[in-house]
């Protein structure tokens, strides 16, 4: 069916869909791969991003520390699944021309990596008198530079499409406020340089009737181009009686104009069912922030944040997304 245009990745981590499982996505019989307390001072790990690097993978890791103050690390792996997290978050200098000012910390969380023609681009909720888009790229994970966010604060969820669109950087982003954001749309802009972003448009908003994306939506890994469009997966919030639920579900978005929803899904591909999903620091969270993808047979691994306090890794295939989204349709 669907074809993933992009690199083969025989390396990807894998297990096949278990026998009479009828969900599109299911999960690592190991799970959660990276736990709390992985590194010394670390309370929690999760929301956190990978990217194939040097044969093997790499990645940007949200470590929330043992005074709870939001960070990200970088991170190695040779298989994808068992993880060496530095112990200091990253350090960024200033990239060639920027002022320096654009380094100043407040926290930071929730980071995606995204390789885009000749770096690895990081983009994360930055606290800049309020939550926005921080940008930064590196070319080998040791040496990190930072640029100008992308937006005035209050935004979150910052994700960057993997090629440019219309000879523009493109992004998808989730405008909020400066707490814990009862509503949230996903928007698309478009940059010439990383550094002035424009040409916003409203690509999709809450459900009327799909409760699990009633209270807000927003852009969850780096979206995964195919043949019949830019298959996003998309995180979704349900208030219930007892706080929010985060669950996650899939759009196709048009090839050359991506704030154009060609297809939605009613149901959740996946949500909060395990143990270390129901219960941690926040409890009935999934958050996914990266993919990796394998051309050659559609495959497709989930790293997602648990609970807000673990990491774990889930699996599917492009014809596992489409066909679930084409069985249980929402209006587009
Ligand atoms: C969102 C973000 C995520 C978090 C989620 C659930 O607003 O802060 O980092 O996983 O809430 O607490």
């Amino acid at each position: 069916m669907a074809k993933i245009i992009g690199n083969a990745l025989p390396n990807i981590p894998w297990q096949d869909k278990p026998q009479g499982y009828d969900k599109p996505v299911w999960r690592y019989d190991h799970n959660p791969i990276i736990p709390r307390d992985l590194i010394p001072t670390s309370n929690s790990i999760f929301n956190s991003a990978v990217v194939p690097f040097e044969g093997k993978f790499a990645g940007v890791f949200r470590c929330d520390n043992r005074s709870v103050e939001m960070d990200i690390f970088a991170g190695f792996s040779d298989d994808g699944i068992n993880w060496k997290i530095n112990h200091e978050p990253i350090e960024f200098q200033p990239a060639p021309g920027c002022d320096p000012c654009v380094t100043r910390k407040e926290y930071r969380y929730d980071p995606r990596v995204c390789w885009i023609e000749d770096r690895y681009y990081i983009t994360w909720c930055n606290g800049f008198h309020g939550p926005t888009i921080g940008v930064g790229y590196t070319y080998d994970f040791k040496t990190f530079y930072q640029m100008e966010n992308a937006s005035l604060p209050y935004n979150r969820n910052g994700v960057m499409f993997p090629k440019k669109i219309n000879g523009n950087f493109a992004m998808l982003s989730r405008p909020s406020d400066t707490g814990h954001t009862p509503f949230g749309d996903i928007f698309y802009s478009e940059s010439p340089d990383m550094t002035y972003w424009g040409k916003h448009r409203y690509v999709f908003g809450t459900s009327s009737h799909s409760g699990w994306q009633s209270k807000k939506v927003g852009p969850g890994p780096i979206p995964i181009e195919t043949d019949e469009g830019w298959l996003m997966i998309y995180h979704g919030v349900l208030t219930s009686c007892n706080g929010f639920v985060y669950r996650f579900g899939v759009a196709l978005l048009d090839h050359e104009k991506p704030w154009i929803v060609k297809e939605r899904g009613n149901f959740y591909v996946f949500g909060p069912e395990e143990s270390y999903e129901l219960t941690g620091d926040v409890p009935n969270v999934t958050f996914p922030c990266a993919t990796l993808t394998d051309a050659d047979t559609g495959r497709i691994t989930i790293y997602y944040g648990a609970a807000d306090t673990v990491t774990g890794m889930a699996f599917t295939t492009v014809d596992e997304l489409l066909s679930y989204m084409r069985k249980y349709p929402h209006e587009v």
